[in-house]
This record gives structure tokens, sequence and C-alpha cells, in this order.
């Protein structure tokens, strides 16, 4: 197997040797979670991080919901590694890890990853069969279980945005939100990393209605935006989904928000267009850098306003 870079993109295997690694390296803050199993049988690989005594706040990450979006996956890997790096020598992480639970998914479309390693550099659904014969795969930020195929997705099988035979139809869609209910008593936020645009969405994103703490969300953002351009002037914009980017139903966000997980975002990482899915590994180290300070610029709200 290959050797894993936190400055190249990593290819399945090498991110799954990766995360039983993280386990048995740093067992003090990390624990590797299977949540059940892609269509093609792979089991998926939850990291849950921090102190294991800490019965806390959580925060879900997930990464890598569409295949071709490379720098997500690579973000996730990044954050878990800056987390355990730095929980000695830094305070702001200590005291992170200390009072709240991280969730990482680092890739949750495992079969389509492979598929853009192997076949189709530009694949972004999962690789489950469908009614047309011709063609394959479920959107799975389509697929969840919030106004379901409706604005901003389709019922039929060769687009890029197919929601699925049914909500949650599909096996990694199911994993998460079974993973999410069995957690809903501590999870407070959910973070969906995607690529590209260098934008901060909050929910909705199914309708232009706007969120009950829509007022809060947008000062989160704010914040957030400004602690992540701080490092390198990258210009991001932030807004409700629906209005800032373009509507979407059946997402994962929205539908973590409506079973009442009032901190719901969206990250659209670098660039804006120039290279897209295909963002240079030489942009890794600071689209990485950045994104982690607002990731942490969130978390650090959540653990304060959480009892
Ligand atoms: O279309 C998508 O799923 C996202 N854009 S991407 O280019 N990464 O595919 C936008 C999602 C916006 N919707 C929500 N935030 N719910
Ligand atoms: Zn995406």
């Amino acid at each position: 197997s290959k050797k894993h870079s936190y400055i190249k993109y990593n290819d399945w295997e090498t991110i799954a040797d990766w995360t039983s690694n993280m386990a048995t390296k740093h067992s003090d803050l990390v624990s590797r979670i299977e949540i059940g199993n892609t269509y093609e049988g792979r089991p998926m690989y939850v990291l849950k991080v921090g102190q294991s005594s800490t019965a806390g706040p959580a925060i879900f990450m997930d990464c890598g919901i569409h295949a071709r979006e490379w720098i997500s996956p690579a973000f996730c890997q990044w954050f878990v590694k800056e987390l355990v790096s730095r929980y000695s020598k830094d305070e702001e992480v200590k005291n992170l890890l200390t009072n709240l639970t991280f969730y990482i998914l680092p890739v949750l479309n495992i079969d389509g990853y492979i598929y853009t390693w192997t076949t189709d550099r530009m694949w972004r659904k999962n690789r489950s069969p469908t009614s047309d014969s011709n063609c394959f795969g479920t959107d799975l930020n389509r697929n969840f279980n919030i106004s379901w195929c409706e604005i901003g997705s389709a019922d039929i099988p060769c687009t890029e945005i197919y929601c699925g035979k049914s909500p949650a139809s599909e096996e990694e869609t199911k994993n998460v939100v079974n993973f999410i209910l069995g957690h809903l008593d501590s999870v407070r936020a959910y973070i969906s990393i995607h690529a590209y645009s260098q934008m901060l969405l909050y929910p909705y994103s199914y309708t232009d209605e706007l969120a009950p703490n829509s007022q809060e969300l947008d000062e989160i953002s704010k914040g957030a935006v400004a602690e992540l351009s701080s490092l390198y002037k990258t210009k991001y914009v932030y807004g409700p989904s629906a209005s800032t980017i373009y509507p979407t139903s059946g997402s994962s966000d929205d539908w973590a928000y409506t079973q009442g997980i009032r901190y719901a975002f969206t990250f659209e990482l670098r660039d804006r267009g120039k290279r897209g899915f295909l963002l240079p590994e030489s942009q890794i180290r600071a689209t990485c850098k950045e994104t982690t300070l607002a990731i942490k610029y969130i978390a650090n709200y959540v653990l304060s306003h959480s009892s």
C-alpha cells in the first residue's frame, strides 16, 4: 500500500489504512467507528476525536459526499491530524478536545471516490444501479429525506442530480442517517465539506424561507469567513444556501437541521472555477489551513453555546 501524505490526494486504500493508524497511534484521542457498508460492500468509517471521558456536545462532519471533490477528503484528513498533533501544545485545541467530540467521516461516498481514481475523474454520484440499465449512481446530496426529489433535484437516473429511488434509498445515506439519529442527544453541529466555489452556506437549501435561527447562522458564518480569510485573503461569500448558491432538496445539511441540529453548514472549498474539481495538490496545504480556522471558529461557538 502507498504512503499517506497530507499534502497529496490519497486513494481510498491509503485513507482506510490511515484511519486505522490514527486510531492505534492516538488511542487516547481517536477511535474508529464502522457505521455500515457502501453499496459495493466497503465499510464506512467515522473517526471519533476527543477525550474519551467527555460526554459533552459533538460536531459531525462529512467529507467526500461527491466523489470528484478530492480536496474534501483531504481536508477531513488534515483536520484530524491538526487536532491530534496540536492537542498537547495548543490550548485552543486542548480545550476543544476536552469539552467536545468531533465525529469525522473522511469519505462518505467511497465507491464513487474509488471510481474517480480508477475510471472517471469527474464522477460525482455513488455507484449503485438505477432503473435505467445504462446509468449508475444517485447523488447522495439529493438522497436525504428532506423535501426529497423536489427543487434542484431530478428523478432521472442519468442526470448528475438524481435523487435516488426513494428517500435514503442508498446504503451510504442510510448509514449516516442511522449514525446521526443514534447520536442526536449530543450532536449540535453538522458540517458538510464540498468543492468548489469558496462559499459558506447555511440552511435552507430546499426553500427560500429563512431558517429559524438564520440570523445566528449568518453571524457565525461571518465570523468563520473572517477567520478563514485572515490567512491568505481568500475571498469567500456566505449566506442561506438556496439564494447564495442554488436551491437543492434532499441534502445532508438541511436534513440534519430539520432533525434539530441547529448549527448546520456546507463549505464549498477552493477554488472559484479556475481548476475547479481539479484543484492542484500545491493548494492542499493552504486550503486546509484556512478551512481549519473556520471550523475551529464554529466549534468554539458551538461549545460556548451548549449546556
Ligand atoms: O450541488 C451540491 O450538492 C453542492 N454543490 S457541489 O458543486 N459541491 O455539488 C451545493 C449544495 C448546496 N446545498 C446545500 N447546502 N444544501
Ligand atoms: Zn459537492
